[in-house]
């Protein structure tokens, strides 16, 4: 079952349009941005919100970025698997992603001769969903469950995860 962060936290009611934007000094490809574009529409597709990408990272609700090691928020990233990303639960908006991964952006993973090799939409589903106020969730199939087998994509919203989501907007 899905659960939801002390004091369930959300995005408040007046902001139901939210934009997000990518750090600067990251210069990520357009694919990678493509894969955050299919992430957020995963969940605007079950909630009332939408999401929209802004170039000023200063303003954006969200700011993704990718980091390596201590990055100054006190959750410092561990090198290859371990931590492969964290997000703040509303309306922090910031979603890190661990740099020193082997990011696999396209392609089937299931094939990747990489055995780290980890798939960057099922992450990011799943981060945005603690940005949105989604704790863990008990379903293995659940986006929110807190673990995924190696090699694996995991992007479609389970009906646990819709449950949860729809509770909170
Ligand atoms: N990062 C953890 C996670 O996002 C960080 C974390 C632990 C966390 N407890 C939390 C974040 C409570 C918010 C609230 O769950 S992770 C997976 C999964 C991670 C793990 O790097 O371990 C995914 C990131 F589910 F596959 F194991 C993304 Cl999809
Ligand atoms: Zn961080
Ligand atoms: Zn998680």
């Amino acid at each position: 079952h899905y659960s939801f962060f002390p004091s369930t936290p959300v995005w408040p009611q007046n902001r139901r349009d939210l934009t997000y934007a990518f750090l600067p000094e990251n210069e990520l490809s357009d694919a990678v941005k493509t894969v955050f574009v299919g992430a957020f529409q995963r969940w605007s597709a079950a909630t009332p919100l939408t999401f929209k990408e802004t170039t000023s990272f200063y303003s954006a609700d969200i700011k993704i970025g990718f980091f390596v090691g201590d990055h100054g928020d006190g959750e410092p990233f561990d090198g290859v698997l371990g931590t492969l990303a964290h997000a703040f639960s509303p309306p922090s908006g910031r979603l890190h992603l661990d740099g020193d991964e082997n990011w696999v952006i396209t392609g089937d993973i299931s094939k990747s001769s990489v055995k780290s090799a980890v798939d960057l939409e099922s992450v990011a589903v799943h981060e945005i969903g603690h940005l949105l106020g989604l704790g863990h969730s008990s379903v293995e199939d659940a986006i929110m469950y807190p673990t995924i087998s190696s090699r694996t994509k995991k992007v479609e919203l389970a009906s646990d995860d819709v449950l949860g989501i729809q509770t909170l907007y």
